[in-house]
């Protein structure tokens, strides 16, 4: 990880301090996550297949909630959604951590919080942008909904918290199967 990387946040670094990070994990790209504090609005960039990383079965080089993007109740969220895989379509759904996880997509946790073709995936390159407030506070999935995606690691976390002041990305430290 480099310095640059999160110099942006003194928030960020503060909560790495707490969670130390592994320091072999991918970077996490200031240019993914946006907000304006004032209106409370956030907007992340969430790339499927960004990497090689378990089969590109991953979010922003992520798998298995090694990323954990951090919202503060109530803000409008805009989770702006691409397909960076060449081969596998994906798709992305906020759900309730459940174990094990599921196989096949189930009613998102939030209203409005999926993709467009849930279960069949957006191919290569499609976009598709899911709006919703972030609410009720608690702990949650970014899940691919594309049959055993999501099951095989292709997860990150989303934090909706009571606390936070402003949205932040962390490293968290990642589900082994
Ligand atoms: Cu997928």
């Amino acid at each position: 990880m480099t310095a640059r990387s999160f110099g942006y946040a003194p928030a960020v670094l503060l909560a790495l301090s707490i969670t130390p990070a592994t320091g072999s994990g991918p970077d996490i790209d200031p240019a993914w996550l946006s907000f304006d504090t004032p209106a409370k609005t956030t907007r992340f960039q969430l790339i499927a297949g960004l990497t090689g990383l378990n089969g590109a079965l991953n979010f922003n080089g992520f798998r298995d909630g090694g990323l954990t993007l951090v919202v503060p109740v109530g803000w409008h969220t805009e989770i702006d959604f691409r397909n960076h895989d060449g081969m596998l379509p994906h798709s992305a759904e906020i759900i309730a951590p459940e174990t094990p996880l599921p196989v096949q997509p189930v009613s998102p946790a939030i209203p409005r919080a999926f993709t467009l073709k849930l279960t069949e995936g957006l191919v290569s390159e499609a976009t598709d942008t899911m709006r919703f407030t972030a609410q009720p506070a608690g702990e949650y999935l970014i899940f691919c909904g594309v049959p055993g995606h999501g099951a095989a690691g292709m997860w990150i976390r989303l934090s909706v918290s009571a606390t936070a002041a402003a949205p932040t990305l962390l490293a968290t430290a990642a589900t082994s199967h």
